[in-house]
């Protein structure tokens, strides 16, 4: 997909946004915005933007926690999280992520797969950020699945994913392997190496070879943005069609990095229509399945 180098949709309210492309793949610098003066048409904008873009920055716009919430709020009913921290009560939709004191999330991913109603958006705010170090990375999914070949995306439109939280599989849920976006329509491949166990339909190892192998294919630098992150930026992003993970390389243990993060509820994804549906293997206790079922994707 080739996108326009600049977009600039003028606002009756008189506000011009001003998207500018970040990289080929995806994602885009948002400048204008006026978090006072968020409205339906800021709103359709903002939406647009995200539709077309699937990752939007606003460099140094340095919301207040309020603010933040409320951006957010224009993409959906936001998530308040049971027991991540809080930055203050009156804000439960807003939660604190200290990154230097918990473990990264330095593996491609996307958030909470294992949810049988994933999240359709989050949002970032970088509230103390390293001097360098700790970018982000996005990567287009829609553009992944546009890449594979016709006969590849006519196999996978048929196959799901068995998606767990890591902890025995205690949280789980199965998606389509490709799924339809509800706005724009478009097909996007949707498994992610940290959550995605295996395709039921197939044998373990041939769901072992098939993970393995999408999962490398997707990981593709071409694919992908990367936002260097200044304080006060925010980061907004379509969680149905792209993939991240932070960069784990900030210099010195001492830097503090700190961001508000906002969760924008989601619905169930939904496979492409007409798509052929496979039984279930009946047994995947073949001879292979103690070689090809260790380590990471073992189910
Ligand atoms: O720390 C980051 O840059 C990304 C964290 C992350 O994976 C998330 O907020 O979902
Ligand atoms: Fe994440």
């Amino acid at each position: 997909m080739t996108l326009a180098p600049v977009k600039s949709p003028s606002l009756d309210s008189g506000l011009t946004l001003d998207v500018s492309p970040v990289a080929g793949a995806l994602g885009a610098e948002v400048r204008g915005l006026d978090p006072d003066g968020l409205d339906e048409q800021v709103a359709a904008a903002l939406r647009d933007a995200l539709d077309t873009h699937l990752v939007l920055f606003l460099p140094g716009l340095n919301p207040s926690v309020k603010q933040l919430r409320d951006i957010g709020a224009l993409f959906g009913e936001l998530e308040v999280h049971p027991y991540i921290d809080k930055v203050d009560d009156d804000t439960p939709e807003v939660c604190v992520l200290d990154t230097s004191a918990t473990p990264k999330a330095d593996i491609w991913h996307t958030d909470v797969t294992y949810s049988e109603h994933p999240p359709i958006a989050a949002l970032l705010h970088m509230a103390q950020c390293p001097p360098a170090g700790g970018d982000t990375m996005w990567i287009n999914c829609y553009e992944v699945h546009e890449s594979l070949s016709a006969p590849m995306q006519a196999f996978l439109a048929g196959l799901t994913c068995i998606h767990d939280d890591g902890k025995q599989g205690s949280l789980r849920a199965e998606h389509p392997v490709v799924r339809v976006h509800p706005g724009t329509g478009r097909r996007s491949l949707y498994v992610n190496k940290q959550h995605g166990r295996r395709v039921p339909q197939l044998s373990r190892p041939e769901s072992q070879a098939l993970l393995g192998f999408l999962y490398r294919w997707q990981e593709q630098v071409k694919f992908s943005c990367r936002w260097r992150w200044s304080p006060g930026d925010v980061a907004l992003w379509d969680e149905r069609v792209t993939l991240h993970s932070i960069v784990d390389d900030i210099g010195d243990d001492d830097d503090t990095r700190i961001l508000h993060r906002v969760t924008v509820l989601g619905d169930a994804p939904r496979p492409p229509a007409g798509a052929p549906s496979w039984d279930r293997q009946r047994s995947d206790k073949t001879a292979a399945s103690g070689y090809y079922g260790l380590a990471g994707f073992e189910f």
